[in-house]
């Protein structure tokens, strides 16, 4: 089975609204396995890492302003085509273009706030959780419902 990794982060936006929970859970509910996670103050340096590719965008000293502002979750989820699920649940990147449902389309209003992040493919996911956790830190488990979800 082709399992994938998948990173994912409440930015401080979601931490300070207190939406860690509810996203953790609608990541548990599609069945995504949480096999890594931890609440972080991100630094000036992990930041300008994880946002390399947006260094000459205007929103860029923003961007990294916003994500080193407070504490952020960090979470690596695995399961069967995981990012195309993880940024269906986290939705467009500008809520206001968001689907009802989704993460941004329920709780966000502003781009530069938009509560959560996903990696757009599997290679970036591995870029980006390398920037926070060792590998060592990943958990390989069996999720009892893996039985159902992979049947
Ligand atoms: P996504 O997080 O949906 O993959 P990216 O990677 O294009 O979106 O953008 C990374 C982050 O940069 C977004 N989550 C958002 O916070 C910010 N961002 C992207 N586009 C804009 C924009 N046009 N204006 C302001 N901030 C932006």
């Amino acid at each position: 089975m082709d399992l994938e990794r998948e990173f994912i982060m409440v930015k401080p936006d979601g931490v300070q609204r207190a939406h860690i929970g509810d996203i953790i859970t609608r990541i548990e509910r599609a069945g995504l396995k949480i096999v890594a996670m931890k609440i972080l103050q991100v630094t000036r340096e992990q930041a300008e890492k994880h946002y390399a590719v947006h260094k000459d965008k205007p929103f860029y000293a923003g961007l990294i302003e916003y994500i080193t502002n407070g504490p952020a979750v960090a979470m690596v989820v695995e399961g069967r085509d995981a990012v195309k699920h993880a940024r269906r649940l986290v939705g467009a990147t500008d809520p206001h273009d968001a689907l009802p449902g989704s993460i941004r389309g329920d709780y966000g209003l502003n781009i530069e706030r938009n509560i959560v992040h996903a990696a757009d493919s599997v290679e970036n996911a591995k870029t980006e959780y390398s920037i926070y956790f060792d590998e060592k830190e990943l958990i390989v488990y069996t999720r009892i419902d893996e039985a159902q979800l992979y049947a």
